[in-house]
């Protein structure tokens, strides 16, 4: 089974780390291959990064359906182009926040996320909305450190062990969800310092999709996840049109259910 995982900001250091996470609990018969978006942002902390993340986003999965893979990660916590990218790919797609959010809900009554900067946090607002119940999610909460600095804090784990434990007792959660791909690593340390479950959304995004591949399953194209129609797209774009699978990006498969 081969899993990709597409990091959509452009940043290989972080895919590297992105990797590793995934790598980590994919298990045996699993292929990890993290891909890093080759256009768009070097990181993705507000509303214009995300929308110029996708582009790249889908072209590295259309890259993946023509390579034959079996399923994908959307490895940013915004999740960007999900939807989109459901009706590129064959077979499952799912995002980092998904995953973790709907690892939450299975693990506590409440859940809060630790996330990077405080602009990040209404969109984090926005996919709890859509993906669980009402009251799911008690409280967003920044850590205050740029994306592209996770790496580099020497104290980084401190820094979100402190925001995460000021969640959980201002929020009364019982569940920490990590808010961004970049932390993929400290699930382990957070968690024993808290003694709650801290869900890193790569490691979950990666089991879900196995699981879904292992039990045959694939996005449906009954409906709105339908293949996109065919029609021209100009000027920088013009290659991400459909129906011309000759020089696009962004070709089609042919998927069965
Ligand atoms: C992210 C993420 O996961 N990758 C990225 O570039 N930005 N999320 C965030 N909340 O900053």
């Amino acid at each position: 089974m081969r899993i990709r995982v597409v990091n959509p900001n452009t940043t290989a250091a972080m895919t590297a780390l992105i990797g590793a996470s995934a790598r980590a609990v994919a298990g045996p018969g699993v292929l990890v291959e993290a891909v890093t978006s080759a256009m768009g942002p070097a990181s993705i902390e507000s509303h214009y990064d995300e929308a110029l993340s996708v582009p790249g986003l889908l072209a590295a999965v259309a890259a993946g359906e023509a390579d034959g893979v079996d399923g994908f990660v959307i490895a940013c916590f915004g999740d960007p182009g999900l939807d989109a990218a459901r009706e590129l790919a064959r077979g499952p797609v799912v995002g980092i926040a998904e995953a973790a959010m709907h690892a939450a809900t299975l693990l506590g009554r409440g859940f809060s996320v630790v996330t990077t900067l405080d602009r990040t946090r209404g969109r984090a607002w926005d996919l709890a909305a859509r993906y669980v119940a009402a009251g799911a999610c008690r409280g967003v909460h920044a850590c205050a450190i740029p994306v592209l600095a996770l790496d580099a804090d020497p104290h980084l784990a401190d820094r979100v062990t402190a925001v995460a434990r000021l969640a959980l007792d201002q929020d009364g959660s019982d569940v920490i969800v990590l808010g961004c791909a970049g932390m993929a690593g400290l699930c382990d340390t957070v968690s024993s310092r808290l003694g709650v479950p801290v869900i890193d959304g790569v490691a979950a995004g990666v089991l879900l999709v196995r699981s879904l591949i292992t039990l045959r399953l694939s996005t449906s194209v009954h409906g709105e996840y339908a293949r996109p129609p065919v029609k021209e797209y100009a000027g920088a774009l013009s290659g991400f049109a459909q129906g011309d699978s000759a020089n696009s990006p962004v070709s089609r498969g042919s998927r069965a259910m």
